[in-house]
């Protein structure tokens, strides 16, 4: 694999281009955290961690704001979104470049993440004009029923680093055309693109009058988060994150009957069958499992191919993988940077470690280039052992074989989570019954492209411990909304449902 990790920028180098994107934006001087890139894993700028004095100013004047953008008409709080959505657009570079200062994401990558936010934008716009409720048969003589959808209230967002931008935009232009305000509390490793999307929000609140509250932006570690979690004030959680962090909070909201929305680990599989065409499954793959550095929620983490075409599929992986330039991050050329830490690709060392030990084979890649660059791994496995089991969040794509199409639908459903999946074959019987309800059972399913890069308009999550929660698109909305049923009487006798008489 082409190693450029010799030909990195300085510190000062990533500092001056965060500093360029950051122009209009205040940061918080302080010296309770530091900014720090992982191109170089340097510090950038120290800041100031919100207190938990802040946090409960937040949620009030969250609670505040909600108070009078509940009845602000949705097409209104549409305009607010479709504001940020232009803003968006018009600083989409260095928003890009914030993304590859913190996370380390290749440009085109980064372009995408802002891309997604435009789109998304878009979609709320459009839907806040759409939120519907349904007319329903009423058994009753001269009475209407109905269903109406009202705004919630706060909504607390807790994000992870490897969407910085992208996931706090599904939640914040969802929740704030259904009506909601929200409290982010971003990813301690993502302030920087934090602050600056969380400015182009205040300057569209600006624009158009909303008020200032329906949206607070803290910064900090996971003492924030549990003030949220815990605070009654805040109607729904939505976090995404580690299945561990998702297992903390659900049960904690839970308690005080909060509502939560999670978007918890996943360990994807694609299923290769004999009529595979591998014009479509080689890039599929290759962009799915070392693409963002195999630190996407959706990654390509376990490859169930065909015995038959298991062998020649391989080698033509690993003849990829070893065109995978890696590096600096904003070089063009680059398709794989860093790491987010030194620390996540020790946990990939370990986890090959774990892999050879349970009688894997590497067959490309898998060595650490230094800092938190890393060669994107393929390993082949004799079976699904407790590694493979886990996600491991870095680029290691697990090679599992199988003989029947019932023994690839048995091995894709048989790890602990379940968000994206995908088949690439030609066969349509295969491609139905992955579909099907005995098939895959991850919220995302796929054919004939990877787990990887969903669009914003389908519903975005996964059950058993991805955590159920669905987000973005089609009716995702109704998360972030409280539906009432309604009856009217129109008529001038009183008549009671089920037939009961009673005076
Ligand atoms: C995530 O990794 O948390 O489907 C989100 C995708 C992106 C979103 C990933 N649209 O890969």
């Amino acid at each position: 694999m082409p190693d450029h990790t010799a030909a990195l920028p300085t510190t000062d180098e990533v500092r001056a281009r965060a500093r360029a994107a950051l122009r209009d934006v205040t940061i918080p001087d302080g010296d309770d955290r530091q900014a720090r890139t992982p191109i170089t894993g340097g510090d950038l700028f120290g800041l100031r961690a919100s207190t938990a004095a802040d946090v409960d100013q937040a949620i009030a004047a969250a609670g505040e704001a909600f108070r009078t953008w509940r009845t602000t008409p949705a097409p209104v709080r549409g305009e607010l979104v479709r504001t940020l959505g232009d803003l968006l657009r018009q600083h989409k570079s260095g928003l890009a470049d914030l993304i590859t200062v913190e996370v380390g994401k290749i440009r085109s990558e980064a372009l995408g993440e802002i891309q997604e936010m435009i789109d998304v934008c878009d979609f709320a716009a459009g839907l806040s004009r759409q939120l519907y409720g349904r007319s329903i048969a009423s058994e009753r003589p001269g009475h209407r029923l109905t269903e109406t959808w009202h705004p919630l209230g706060v909504v607390g967002v807790i994000s992870a680093f490897n969407f910085p931008a992208a996931v706090w935009s599904w939640n914040t232009a969802i929740a704030l055309v259904c009506g909601d305000s929200v409290v982010w509390k971003p990813s301690e490793l993502t302030p920087l693109i934090s602050l600056a999307v969380s400015h182009l929000l205040e300057v569209a609140i600006a624009k158009t009058g909303a008020p200032q509250g329906v949206h607070r932006l803290l910064l900090g570690d996971r003492a924030i988060g549990e003030q949220l979690v815990d605070d009654p004030r805040v109607a729904l959680v939505s976090a995404t994150g580690s299945t561990r962090m998702g297992r903390e909070i659900g049960p904690r909201v839970a308690a005080r009957f909060g509502r939560t929305l999670l978007e918890l680990g996943g360990n994807n599989a694609a299923v290769v069958a004999p009529s595979a065409d591998f014009d479509l499954a080689i890039p599929g793959i290759v962009f799915a499992a070392a693409g963002t550095a195999g630190q996407r929620c959706t990654t390509l983490r376990r490859l169930i191919v065909h015995r038959d075409i298991a062998d020649d599929l391989t080698a033509r992986l690993v003849s990829a993988y070893g065109n995978l330039p890696i590096g600096d991050p904003f070089d063009e050329a680059t398709l794989v940077g860093p790491l987010i830490t030194d620390q996540a690709a020790g946990k990939m060392t370990a986890a090959l470690e774990q892999a050879q030990a349970e009688g894997g084979k590497v067959l490309a890649g898998g060595n650490r280039l230094g800092g938190a660059y890393v060669e994107p791994a393929i390993v082949r496995c004799t079976g699904q052992t407790p590694v493979v089991r886990e996600e491991t969040f870095a680029p290691i794509l697990y090679v599992l074989t199988y003989d029947s199409f019932e023994e690839a639908i048995a091995l894709h459903n048989d790890v602990p989570q379940g968000l994206s999946s995908s088949i690439f074959t030609r066969d349509q019987q295969e491609a139905e019954r992955f579909l099907a309800a005995d098939g895959s059972d991850c919220g995302i399913a796929n054919v004939n492209i990877g787990t990887s890069g969903a669009e914003i308009g389908g519903a975005f999550g996964g059950e058993k411990e991805t955590g159920g929660g669905r987000e973005s698109g089609s009716d995702a909305w109704r998360a972030y909304m409280r539906r009432a049923t309604n009856t009217v009487n129109y008529s001038s006798r009183l008549t009671l449902a089920q037939n009961v008489s009673f005076l």
